[in-house]
């Protein structure tokens, strides 16, 4: 998968180096380009915000920089990519999206900073290839680098290859409806607290019905929004 990053603070990106998605792109799996939006700027002060027309508090991101740096990306692009610009004021972030963005040939981030990006950069980009507007969660972040690498390794890891042992994908929160059960290594007692029995057991039957039981529990009691609705309730 190739992934560009249109960004003012490239350093943002420099842990992609590490762990699980460095190695991905060590192994060529994962094409990840960082790109400088001050870069395709013209005047000396390498200006990339200016103030919101009809008013308001704070600056929005001058289109123009953003135009050219689109363009650059798209002129050597393998295919129409798909553009992600992270926002409080997009559409929920969450592991279906990550699935299916997982399968996309080449995604661009384009990190907005202060109040926004000016608006007709979406319709802009709209004419290069698909735009998703993304929110990771119901909270405000400073800009849109956190939130990109958020995405870039929930969907980064889906890509066949990147995670050594695909069956460990299946059993996670959210792959399908239910949060995570609570797993225990050794010793069996640590600190006078003991690993339940069902798990010492051997019974492989009973440890699976103990398993479900416990991601149900769980996820009426943190997440009950998950859940279909209580008929009783
Ligand atoms: Cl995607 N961006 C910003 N700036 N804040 C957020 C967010 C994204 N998701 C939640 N808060």
């Amino acid at each position: 998968m190739r992934v560009d990053v249109v960004t003012i603070f490239p350093a943002f990106f420099d842990v992609l180096e590490v762990s699980l998605l460095g190695r991905a792109r060590g192994a060529g799996l994962l094409d990840v380009r960082v790109h400088d939006l001050r870069d395709h700027t013209t005047d000396r002060h390498r200006t990339v915000d200016d103030t919101p027309y009809g008013g308001g508090a704070g600056m929005v991101m001058k289109p123009e920089p953003w135009g050219l740096a689109l363009d650059g990306i798209v002129a050597d692009a393998p295919s129409r990519p798909t553009f992600i610009f992270p926002s409080p004021a997009g559409e929920l972030f969450t592991q279906a999206t990550a699935r299916e963005l997982s399968s996309a040939p080449h995604l661009v981030f384009g990190c907005g900073r202060y109040e926004g990006i000016d608006e007709r950069v979406f319709t802009y980009a709209s004419t290069l290839g698909d735009v998703r507007l993304m929110s990771l969660g119901d909270y405000v972040l400073n800009g849109g680098e956190v939130a990109s690498m958020a995405m870039i390794e929930a969907i980064g890891r889906l890509i066949p290859g990147v995670v050594g042992n695909p069956e460990s994908l299946v059993e996670e929160s959210h792959e399908d409806g239910l949060l995570e059960y609570p797993s225990y290594t050794k010793p069996a007692t640590w600190r006078d607290y003991e690993v339940p029995d069902v798990l010492l057991s051997g019974h492989h039957g009973r440890v699976a019905e103990w398993r479900h039981a416990q991601r149900v529990e769980r996820t009426r009691e943190r997440r009950p929004d998950l859940l279909p609705p209580d008929p009783t309730a």
